[in-house]
């Protein structure tokens, strides 16, 4: 359709300096040789790919004082997203973040939550991940920020991270809804506790299904008064199990299968608020013929509104 299409800007950001692991700065690469761009043409969104921005290298620090590998080298990079991020928004377009690790996500979620403030927009923020990465540097097991991000922009963690989107907390622990937990450390347990955040784990995905747990996490999304509700999904690669998706540093068995992650994404889509993307962890250096970032580019087209059957509204027949 040509008035109200979707046009999303891509932002490459090549970087692993908040992983033990290296290879998921080669990430944005590995979606465009999966052919993400045509994938979302095909559907009629209008795709701006911006390449992949430059940042500090890798310098596979030790933990400092505080716990925290690479802070100097996150602070740098969660800012380049930031800053991107809150461009495309600016100039209405929907970011894509292209990972990467999901550190990333401090920028980009700080970005929207400036946007959400300055627009009168409510906030909802979707992370979809095996892990819940609300450590802080303190109880971090590891010192990895990508372990970090939640906690973060929860406030937690060293005040110029917390601080990027210019108000801490960045975002209400409220706000947050995590789904496809399956690998929690004794001390985020704590701290999921004392967030209270809303959170679904394989376990709650085992019992209810996954359309129950979805229909949960997006409940009064899809509402006729919910247009002033701004919908950002972390998608972290890790989420999806790893018999389907080899190609991520920390993956857990015993996460969605395909059809559960294609209706995750499909009921995304259904919501209509889908107004700001990450797609962190993806490392191709892992990966078996890139096998993992075409899943992701089949997910994304869910997620973008493909559909296996025509859906309601859909009568005219999309250009290839
Ligand atoms: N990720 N909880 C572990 C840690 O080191 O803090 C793993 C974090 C994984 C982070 O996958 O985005
Ligand atoms: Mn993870
Ligand atoms: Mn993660
Ligand atoms: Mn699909």
């Amino acid at each position: 359709p040509a008035s109200g299409q979707t046009s999303v800007t891509l932002l490459g950001l090549p970087t692993d300096i908040g992983a033990s692991r290296l290879g998921a700065a080669m990430g944005p690469d590995a979606l465009r040789v999966a052919q993400l761009a045509p994938a979302l043409q095909k559907l009629g969104v209008a795709v701006h790919d911006l390449g992949n921005l430059a940042g500090p290298a890798n310098p596979r620090g030790e933990r400092d004082a505080q716990g925290m590998r690479n802070l100097s080298e996150g602070l740098a990079w969660s800012r380049i997203a930031h800053d991107a991020v809150w461009q495309a928004l600016q100039q209405k377009q929907l970011p894509i973040l292209l990972g990467g690790d999901h550190t990333l996500a401090i920028g980009s979620i700080s970005a929207v939550a400036r946007h959400c403030r300055a627009s009168g927009k409510r906030l909802r923020v979707l992370w979809l991940d095996a892990h819940s990465d609300c450590n802080t540097p303190a109880n971090s097991p590891s010192g990895n920020l990508h372990g970090m991000p939640v906690a973060s922009l929860c406030g937690l963690g060293p005040a110029a991270l917390a601080a990027l989107s210019g108000s801490t907390p960045a975002v209400p622990a409220s706000a947050f809804c995590q789904v496809g937990l399956r690998s929690v450390d004794p001390s985020e347990k704590h701290m999921i506790r004392e967030l209270g955040l809303e959170v679904y784990d394989m376990r709650a995905i085992d019992e209810l299904g996954m359309r129950e747990v979805m229909r949960r996490a997006l409940a009064g999304l899809a509402d006729p008064e919910g247009t002033d509700i701004h919908l950002h999904l972390s998608f972290d690669v890790d989420f999806l199990d790893p018999d389907i998706a080899p190609g991520t540093g920390t993956p857990v068995r015993g996460g969605p299968n395909y059809r559960e992650a294609q209706l995750c994404m499909e009921m995304i889509a259904d919501t209509g608020r889908l107004a700001s993307l990450d797609i962190v962890e993806l490392n191709p250096a892992l990966d078996l013929h890139n096998q993992t970032a075409e899943l992701v580019v089949d997910l994304v087209q869910s997620l973008f509104g493909q559909s296996i059957l025509m859906r309601p509204g859909e009568d005219t027949l999309i250009q290839p």
